[in-house]
């Protein structure tokens, strides 16, 4: 603590985001008490060093017994405190780092700081007050929506809100040191948060909100405990609700639910530190071009531009270049008109994307994304085309779902360049990127496309070079699973409810009908018979061989009539399953969800471990996160491989076992990988 033109300035500086750990909650408290009793302060400062305020409680230390002095202890001590207290925020105040600033008596933030408690995404309710004093100062409402979504409000709208009481561009410390010295010297009642009343809101209200989260965030339990520590807020005195959000968190904090949604945030952080880096140097990317005006070079050229890059979008045509820009311009309209973006914003996005049909203007780009048709000849060319016209040190990235990328690299004088990058539709949407990593590829263009995938709010996980990548290998043992349960008995529509219940975004068949069965159709047709499982996609290919290619035919798996979103089931289809079954002499049974769910997720989890033995994936983490951000896993039950282990790897184990002798053991040979995690019990 120092003392500044009679401010006591203290400042928390624990890198690299002020976690508060218990060495923080204590020296806040010390400093509080301290400077409430030295005499030359008359008020007190709370700011971070650093690039943030506190971003929230210290996670790593959930797993382990409480250390005093908790939290909401420190937030009662500042908010009780006899001098006014000023929170000075910076970056991110989330989690107990707002909980802190709502003791605080004021608030002062730089603009484009951003408030907010996540709690909820870490399976949690904000366990220091967060419950109880938001509502009091923004409303119960608008807590509400805050708390729920777990979404932080940007300084614009903190400052409507009355969360922050001044926003500055200025210097951040001399400010807060000047708004101190300007406020009253004894601290107005209602500057304690805490001292307010709540908004009398009527329980029908609470109830709605408690159904809309129940479809919005599924099975989700701190959605469900959210809503009712702010009814508590609104219902109850100020400590008997502050003691009943304690309890849940407690509660909670223990939850299979939060250690799943912790794994998946450490695990999230952990993809993004590949090993092997660290004598590497990022290049510096200025320029971009996208190469194909269809879905996906559109989608990814929209995601560069979102984040600022000036991108060139090339396409040969200029019919499908048009109709690309008209995609990109119906988009943004959609996301204004849904209060995502402003008029400003979007008009400036677009502005940000110029056109050209001549590869001549890609002289001087820093890297190129390629997303033309997925066909490795196709692709080679526009490569060829690339090396002709680009820079020696050009990144060539090539938006891809499943090619050999060493074979596509192996096409040019310069394959270390080279980089796999599978976007997710909508690309402009979708967090996930696989980066593919080649036998050729340098460890500068890995670490430059991994840095500006962070730039670009998206994820990105590094994959070893096989057909499909991580995703979708694994997501055809999976799909394989659901094609025989068909044949062996189920309906599409027993299998999709049975996934869906589990907490899957999407059953397998109407995922495969929204994004077209003629995809994976065309896909096969590049594999080999001893790649794929023929019989369980031979319902596919005759459906699509019949026209029947999914929602955009009107007819897939399911009937779609007039361009409804929900599909009917179909007679045609469930006659199309019984015949197929008949030919292969597959013998129709009565098949149980709970089965359904199981076969589905051994196949994930087999497969998994395979592609972990191979060194495709570098941990059982890195997959979790592409199924959660890539595939709609549910993030609450942590990914596939932590699902499994959570089950316990050693009964897993037993299941696939006991697969391979009812089913054989074409696709159910365990992984030495699989043994080894299992006697372990832990894949690492
Ligand atoms: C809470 O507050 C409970 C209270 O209500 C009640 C308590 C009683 N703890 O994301 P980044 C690490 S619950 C520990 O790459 P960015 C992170 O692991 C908490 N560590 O940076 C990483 O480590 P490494 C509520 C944390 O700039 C490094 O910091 N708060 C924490 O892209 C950099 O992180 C939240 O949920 C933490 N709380 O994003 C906020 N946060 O370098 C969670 C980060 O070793 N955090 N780390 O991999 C975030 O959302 C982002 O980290 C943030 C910065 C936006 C702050």
């Amino acid at each position: 603590m120092q003392i500044s033109d009679g401010v006591a300035v203290i400042t928390v500086d624990h890198p690299p985001v002020n976690a508060i750990s218990q060495a923080v909650r204590q020296g806040i408290m010390d400093a509080v008490s301290a400077a409430n009793a030295d005499e030359r302060a008359r008020r007190i400062l709370i700011c971070c060093a650093g690039r943030t305020f506190m971003a929230g409680a210290d996670v790593s230390e959930f797993g382990r017994p409480s250390l005093e002095p908790d939290l909401p202890d420190v937030v009662a001590v500042i908010e009780a405190s006899d001098k006014p207290v000023v929170a000075a925020i910076h970056g991110q105040a989330l989690g107990g780092g707002l909980e802190i600033a709502l003791g605080c008596h004021y608030r002062i933030a730089v603009n484009g700081s951003r408030l907010g408690l996540p709690e909820v995404k870490l399976g949690l309710v904000p366990g220091a007050g967060g419950t109880q004093r938001l509502p009091r100062l923004v409303g119960a409402e608008k807590a509400l929506d805050m708390i729920t979504s777990g979404a932080p409000v940007d300084t614009d709208d903190a400052l409507k809100l009355g969360l922050i009481d001044q926003v500055t561009d200025g210097d951040l410390l001399d400010t807060a040191i000047n708004y101190a010295n300007c406020i009253p010297s004894v601290v107005p009642e209602d500057r304690r948060v805490s001292r307010r009343l709540t908004d009398n809101l009527p329980p029908a209200l609470f109830d709605s909100w408690r159904k809309s989260k129940a479809k919005g965030q599924r099975g989700v339990q701190s959605v469900q405990a959210c809503i009712d520590a702010v009814e508590a807020a609104c219902t109850m005195p100020f400590e008997a609700g502050r003691r009943l959000e304690r309890e849940m968190f407690l509660a909670l904090r223990q939850s299979k639910q939060a250690r799943a949604l912790q794994h998946i945030f450490f695990a999230e952080r952990q993809a993004s530190r590949v090993i092997g880096l660290e004598e590497a140097e990022a290049r510096p990317v200025k320029s971009v071009a996208v190469i194909g005006a269809g879905t996906m070079g559109t989608g990814i050229a929209m995601a560069f531009a979102h984040s600022g890059f000036e991108v060139t979008l090339l396409e040969l045509s200029a019919e499908a270049l048009a109709s690309g820009i008209d995609r990109i311009r119906s988009l943004n309209a959609k996301s204004v008109q849904r209060g995502r973006m402003s008029e400003y914003q979007s008009e400036a996005m677009q502005g940000r994307i110029c056109t050209t049909n001549d590869y001549n203007a890609l002289g001087n780009m820093d890297m190129v994304v390629e997303a033309v048709f997925e066909d490795i000849e196709v692709k080679a060319k526009v490569f060829q085309q690339l090396q002709a016209v680009c820079k020696q040190d050009t990144i060539i990235a090539s938006n891809t779902s499943y090619l050999d990328m060493n074979r596509l690299a192996e096409t040019v004088a310069r394959p270390e360049n080279v980089i796999g990058m599978h976007f997710f539709s909508p690309a402009n949407v979708m967090k996930l990127v696989e980066v593919v990593k080649t036998d050729y590829v340098s460890p500068d263009v890995i670490l430059t496309v991994m840095k500006l995938l962070k730039t670009l709010g998206k994820t990105g996980v590094v994959s070893g070079v096989c057909h499909g990548f991580i995703g979708n290998r694994m997501y055809q043992c999976y799909q394989r699973e659901a094609g025989l349960l068909l044949l062996e008995g189920a309906s599409p529509a027993q299998v999709d409810q049975a996934l869906y219940q589990f907490g899957m975004a999407m059953g397998p068949f109407a995922v495969a009908d929204m994004s077209g069965i003629d995809i994976g159709y065309l896909m096969r047709r590049t594999l080999t018979a001893a790649q794929y499982d023929e019989r369980a996609f031979r319902v596919h290919d005759r459906l699509v061989e019949s026209g029947r290619k999914g929602q955009k035919t009107g007819a897939g798996f399911y009937r779609y009539e007039d361009g409804a979103g929900a599909g009917q089931d179909d007679t045609q289809v469930l006659e199309l399953i019984e015949q197929v079954a008949q030919e292969l002499g597959i013998e129709r049974r009565s098949i149980s969800n709970d089965e359904i769910v199981e076969r589905c997720m051994l196949g994930l989890v087999n497969e998994g471990a395979h592609i972990l033995e191979e060194g495709i994936a570098t941990s059982a983490a890195d997959i979790d996160v592409v199924f959660v951000n890539g595939y709609g896993f549910p993030r609450h039950l942590g990914g596939p491989m932590y699902y499994a282990e959570s089950k316990g790897l050693d009964l897993v184990a037993e299941k696939i076992h006991c697969l391979a002798g009812s089913q054989g053991s074409r696709w159910w040979t365990l992984a030495q990988a699989f043994e080894q995690a299992a006697k372990r019990g832990a894949w690492a």
